[in-house]
């Protein structure tokens, strides 16, 4: 089904019309009761932005609270705006973690500001982060804004570090620059009480077809913080390379992981590189979920070890782009000792609950085969307290009991195969929707895009966005839905300036169709929240597509 570099014409767009009701939404019990002037994300009225004198007197007026990417539960703004000067204090209410957030926020105000930030736990401040019981759940936060300061409050501290990106989308754009910017530092006036609508929020970075050093995949992680994703999927083994050390078949990563597509060197990570991003990726409050893709996608692995193919010969290693003509040697004993070590070890270096066993495209496995593979391998998943994703050609097997499925399918997938993913979900399996014409992020913008494939269609910005997660795949319960991940393949991307382009700005929509109400979905007002990232990209060094359906106001 999927051929590399395919000069097929895309699919025709027809995204939903957009809806333009303007609602504000009571979420469970989380909500304000939104008094006379509250209003609903996305509907961004121009009045919002407070105004302060500054000195000179010029007014500037604070960024609208409306803004923020992904749009909050709800906001409501009004009253003086709040302006960070240089006796600004940051002081946390709450544990050592807590503090580390209030450590983070002053790290990301200092290099800008030029201000001394102190982090404090006693006495008048400026910026709050308080932990508080309350009905915020696990990740939500209520910002409140108004002369006399900012308190962030939550119940968890991933509430309070959701809550400082949403900070710091309300500062100028100019805070993101890592040299002294002139200010002013104004936060406009308000309450945003905010939760997600799912827990999954996640993004795939593909570090097997290039291979992406620490300090890259850090990169990456710290741009996906600002858009509150909270999962990061790392695809660490296919044909081209294998990327995680397992002490117990060395080969896989020196030997399996020493190239990549194209010829180049490769590369893998070390167990102390992999509990690295790990530890960083939990500072940003986003959990690892490792990959290791079988049967299929493992000619680097069946190149390492002889053994393990079905007629014991090692193929060469593969420097291509072709998928499916690999397997696992589903008849032999030896294939699941590998199994096994490799899960036991992951799982050993993984805190995150899940484990990606992939399951896509085993083309070259027959469905007898690919169905004993699956009731085998995930037990094993289980056994090392992991729980079980694969893609969701995995429901063609048996999926295990609270196993999730990742549908990468296409608007136009042919109805059987939308239906078993739907009746697994019936069935209880959980839902991560990856729509590979919608947030596939290496799909081409446009024909003229130079990075990227494009056997799923092009992918312009608003059909990127415009669809909806709870409703997406016909049949299958809203319930069942986890939520939403964009994968980034890299057949085509070797460094951060690639994936940087093909991330944004389609990238911020995902995280929006993850953690926002649908009643904030309006692909008209959100491509104005969206221009409006433009400025802060550019202070943080992120390129980007200029896609001409956003109305950018940067030259
Ligand atoms: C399909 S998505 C694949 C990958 C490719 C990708 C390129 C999936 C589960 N399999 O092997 O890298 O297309 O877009």
């Amino acid at each position: 089904m999927r051929r590399h570099h395919s000069t097929t014409p895309p699919p025709t767009c027809t995204p939903r019309t957009a809806r333009t009701t303007r609602v504000t939404r009571v979420l469970g019990s989380l909500l304000l009761v939104t008094a006379a002037g509250a209003f609903a994300v996305g509907a961004a009225p121009a009045e919002q932005a407070s105004a302060e004198q500054v000195s000179g007197g010029q007014a500037r007026a604070a960024q609208p609270l409306s803004q923020v990417i992904p749009a909050p539960a709800s906001v409501k703004a009004g009253g003086p705006a709040y302006r960070i000067t240089s006796g600004t204090r940051i002081r946390v209410d709450g544990g050592r973690e807590a503090r580390r957030v209030g450590a983070y926020l002053a790290d990301v105000l200092r290099p800008s500001t030029g201000y001394r930030l102190p982090v404090t736990t006693q006495g008048a401040a400026g910026i709050r982060l308080r932990l508080e019981k309350g009905p915020f759940g696990a990740e939500g936060y209520r910002l409140d804004s108004g002369a006399g300061g900012v308190t962030i409050t939550a119940r968890e501290p991933a509430g309070l570090f959701h809550g400082v990106q949403t900070l710091r989308q309300l500062l100028p754009a100019a805070v993101e620059k890592k040299s002294v910017q002139p200010g002013p530092w104004l936060v406009g006036g308000g309450t945003v009480q905010d939760s997600p609508r799912y827990a999954y929020r996640g993004a795939m970075l593909d570090v097997s077809r290039h291979f992406f050093t620490v300090d890259q995949v850090k990169r990456y992680i710290d741009e996906l913080a600002l858009y509150k994703i909270n999962e990061l999927h790392l695809h660490l083994s296919d044909d081209q390379g294998w990327r995680i050390a397992i002490d117990s078949w060395p080969r896989l990563a020196t030997y399996g992981g020493s190239t990549q597509v194209g010829g180049g060197q490769g590369g893998y990570y070390t167990k102390a590189d992999y509990k690295e991003i790990v530890r960083y990726a939990a500072s940003r409050y986003l959990e690892v979920v490792p990959e290791i893709d079988m049967p299929s996608h493992t000619n680097a692995a069946l190149a390492s070890y002889a053994d393990l193919n079905c007629d014991g010969v090692a193929p060469p290693l593969y420097t291509g782009t072709n998928v499916g003509f690999s397997s696992l040697c589903v008849g032999k004993e030896v294939t699941y000792d590998f199994v096994d070590d490799v899960i036991r070890e992951l799982a050993a270096m993984t805190p995150g609950r899940y484990l990606h066993i992939g399951g896509d495209e085993a083309h070259s496995t027959s469905r007898e085969d690919y169905v004993k593979f699956m009731d085998r391998v995930q037990p094993i998943v289980a056994k090392y307290g992991k729980t079980v994703i694969g893609w969701h050609q995995l429901t063609g097997a048996t999926p295990a009991k609270g196993a999730i499925a990742q549908y990468w399918g296409l608007d136009s997938t042919g109805a059987a195969e939308k239906a078993q993913v739907a009746q697994a979900a019936q069935n209880g399996t959980g839902l991560i929707l990856s729509p590979a014409d919608r947030v596939y992020l290496d799909m081409k913008y446009t024909k003229d895009t130079p990075l990227g494939l494009a056997w799923a269609g092009y992918v312009e910005v608003q059909r990127s966005y415009d669809w909806d997660p709870g409703s997406y795949l016909p049949g299958a319960p809203a319930s069942a839905v986890r939520g939403v991940e964009a994968p980034l393949w890299s057949e085509t991307l070797s460094n951060s300036t690639q994936i940087d382009y093909m991330a944004f700005p389609r990238l911020p929509g995902a995280a929006e169709l993850g953690w926002s109400p649908a009643a904030t979905h309006d692909w008209n007002t959100y491509k104005v929240r969206l221009a409006a990232q433009a400025p802060r990209w550019d202070a943080l060094g992120i390129g980007y597509y200029r896609s001409p359906q956003v109305p950018w106001t940067t030259d």
